[in-house]
């Protein structure tokens, strides 16, 4: 009796051990089953040698060596051991090979194949690191290393994560759990996490991470706040990743007692010295600020009549003797009723064009609002040649259905990267104006990091895409489904079109036809078009959608905003004409009729009805394209899937159904063929209030 009891928990232990719970995301190290693959593995990885300047007792060396190693003895079931005596041809040695940086240039690297062995050349220790990823990810899918030469660089120098992250552990936009920082318990106790973390991030080249949100806290700069930094810092930094802080502008006054923050005051400016040259002190190599100032309620320059630049610089000059950087954001607005939000950034930033010192980089978020499920490109890409900027993309799913749905943002992120500023002519797109990617992050505390198993694919496609922008979603998403799920070929390419089509379903169901920031109030979460009532007119749906018994849309031509003019004028002739402007930002830039004929001939109201209802049948063919894996992946995340999509398509017949009634109540029309009726009335869907709902910020 009691053998088989300690049998059955024996069988349960195992189970539990063995069922999948995403923790390990996209670097599983599973034994390969197949066997011929597995040998030919085997034979090329029995050795590796340091080659001559390869500096083995690195922290970096050793990182990537462990990592080496762990992966291997995964997925092949054997000990990659040092070589010993001279080296042998075609033994199947791995050596590192130090080059010079001109040969191959900063974290870049070089994988041979020697004659049945494998050279992995770098200039710099993250080369290695970066090169060991890149053979690991091979053998995880399975590919040749027969004849391969390749050759890595990255497009981009900035490739940082920024947590939204509060000291109190909560997550601004979080919506898997808490903070995967522990504040109260760092400096001493170093979370397995924390280098799991570290792990995920440069497996996908990420040098980066700010750890702290934008919306910032002056403590953070109090010495016992900085010694924890300095332990995540210490834990980072054999993965190659830089800590960075946000800065609170009014840090001298809360934290250091002075009664300014004028930037431009010498008592200001010797604080933030002095406080930089402390941080210094405890993380040598420390990357530096980032700044949300003047917006939102947040402190800034502008306060003391300075502008952004004056402001930025201060930061820079304290900086720059550690070679630090500013990364000052562009998200700025102000709540001038006839104004429009989406053409203040540029009217900000352009002027100061030039002012800037080196070492700042202005950040601009992808669209010119805020994250919405679909913008065009914000016009300050390409608008300031003297000013570098970063791109900021937001990986966490503020207002994408928080979390929950499943959205592959690749999709999304290329879109932009791709878009053509004609800036400097034809081709300069957005991703060749820009020093780097920074990406909002969607990690937490969940055993999973993001929540939704599908979410985990986002911080991937943002880090190979950091790395190289140029890639496409479709192999970035190949990539990560062949990584993270077993299977026959089939399960991988229907994850990939699952995520791929995801962007545009989700479009369809919550802003169709270009229309933006239609969420309710304050969750961001679900629909709200018609609220008017909230304290500033740019936080509310009705002043984007503009939507009244005339017609819907924003107008950003000449005849309205004229925000259309901040663009190079070839960009300004394809969205100028409503009749030729393409359907995506049809509503970003017009304000039409109800009845206004559209290109495929449909009228206004029915293409737009019509959409709502596409998004929702999408969903259900997310759903029926998940439901045939059933069997093909495991059953836990499968089972997982399967809930969110429920979620998914509840709530995408929701945001149809409170869209559609809403903009019924003002178009007057009758639904067309093929779109049902709303299940509930408009006063039923002006009624749902959810207090609760993740992330919410009572300020806005
Ligand atoms: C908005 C978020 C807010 C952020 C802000 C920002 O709602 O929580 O603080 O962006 O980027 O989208 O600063």
């Amino acid at each position: 009796m009691q053998k088989s009891l300690i049998l059955f928990f024996l069988l349960l232990f195992t189970l539990r051990v063995s069922a999948e719970d995403g923790y390990r995301l996209w670097l599983r190290y599973d034994r390969i089953t197949d066997e011929s693959v597995r040998s030919g593995y085997v034979d090329r990885f029995a050795t590796f040698r340091m080659g001559t300047g390869v500096d083995s007792s690195s922290a970096t060396l050793r990182a990537a060596i462990d990592e080496l190693r762990t992966g291997l003895a995964g997925m092949l079931g054997t000990n990659l051991a040092p070589a010993r005596g001279a080296q042998k041809s075609g033994s199947g040695e791995l050596t590192f090979a130090r080059v010079p940086a001109d040969q191959i240039g900063a974290e870049g690297y070089r994988i041979t194949d020697t004659d049945g062995g494998l050279r992995l050349s770098a200039s710099d220790d993250a080369g290695f690191l970066y090169g060991v990823f890149h053979l690991l990810r091979m053998v995880q899918m399975g590919e040749s290393l027969e004849g391969i030469s390749i050759e890595e660089q990255p497009e981009k120098a900035v490739r940082i994560l920024n947590h939204w992250d509060n000291l109190d552990g909560t997550v601004e936009r979080g919506y898997a759990g808490f903070s995967i920082f522990n504040w109260h318990t760092l400096p001493e106790i170093i979370d397995q996490r924390y280098t799991d973390y570290a792990r995920a991030c440069a497996s996908v080249g990420i040098n980066g991470s700010v750890v702290t949100n934008v919306n910032a806290n002056a403590l953070i700069f109090r010495e016992d706040y900085l010694d924890k930094a300095a332990a995540l810092a210490d834990v980072f930094r054999p993965y190659g990743i830089k800590l960075y802080l946000t800065a609170r502008f009014s840090s001298p006054m809360e934290l250091g007692g002075l009664d300014t923050a004028d930037p431009l005051d010498p008592a200001v400016m010797a604080w933030w010295k002095e406080k930089v040259d402390e941080i210094y002190t405890r993380i040598p190599d420390f990357g530096g600020f980032v700044v949300k100032a003047n917006s939102e309620g947040q402190p800034g320059p502008r306060e003391y009549g300075r502008s952004h630049a004056e402001g930025a610089n201060m930061l820079a000059d304290a900086l720059a003797p550690h070679d630090g950087i500013v990364m000052w954001r562009a998200f700025v607005y102000n709540s001038d009723p006839d104004a429009d939000r989406a053409m203040q950034a540029y009217e900000e930033f352009v002027p100061l064009d030039g002012t800037f010192r080196d070492n700042v980089m202005v950040q601009v978020k992808n669209g010119p609002i805020d994250f919405q499920p679909r913008e065009p490109f914000s016009p300050l890409f390409g608008a300031t040649p003297k000013t570098p900027l970063l791109l900021e993309l937001q990986i966490t799913k503020e207002y994408l259905g928080q979390g929950t749905h499943l959205v592959g943002l690749a999709p999304m992120f290329t879109e932009t990267l791709e878009a053509d500023t004609y800036q400097q002519g034809k081709g300069t797109t957005v991703a060749s104006t820009v020093r780097g990617l920074a990406g909002v992050a969607n990690i937490g505390t969940d055993r999973n990091w993001t929540g939704h198993p599908f979410n985990q694919a986002d911080w991937y496609a943002f880090g190979r895409l950091a790395w190289d922008p140029a890639m496409s979603a479709e192999a970035i998403y190949a990539e990560w489904a062949a990584l993270t799920y077993d299977g026959e070929p089939e399960v991988a390419q229907t994850i990939v079109d699952m995520l791929i089509e995801s962007r545009e379903i989700c479009v369809n169901y919550m802003t169709p036809l270009g229309l933006a920031h239609q969420m309710a109030t304050g969750h961001h979460y679900g629909p709200g078009p018609w609220v008017s009532n909230l304290g500033r007119p740019e936080w509310n749906p009705a002043y984007y959608n503009r939507a009244d018994s005339n017609g819907i849309g924003f107008d950003r031509t000449e005849s309205g905003s004229n925000a259309l003019a901040q663009y190079a004028p070839q960009v300004q002739a394809m969205f100028a004409d409503p009749k030729t402007c393409p359907p995506k930002y049809l509503l970003w830039f017009h304000h039409l009729p109800w009845d206004w004929e559209m290109q495929n001939g449909e009228i206004l109201w029915d293409e737009l009805c019509r959409r709502y209802q596409e998004g929702v049948e999408g969903t259900e063919w997310l759903a029926a394209r998940w439901q045939s894996l059933e069997g093909k992946v495991d059953p836990e995340r499968h089972q997982q899937v399967t809930q969110y999509l429920e979620v998914q398509q509840r709530e995408a017949k929701w945001w149809r159904d409170a869209s559609i009634a809403y903009f019924r109540s003002l178009s007057g029309l009758p639904l067309p063929e093929g779109v049902p009726e709303p299940e509930h009335d408009l006063a039923y869907y002006k009624g749902l209030s959810y207090p609760y709902a993740p992330g919410i910020q009572p300020q806005w």
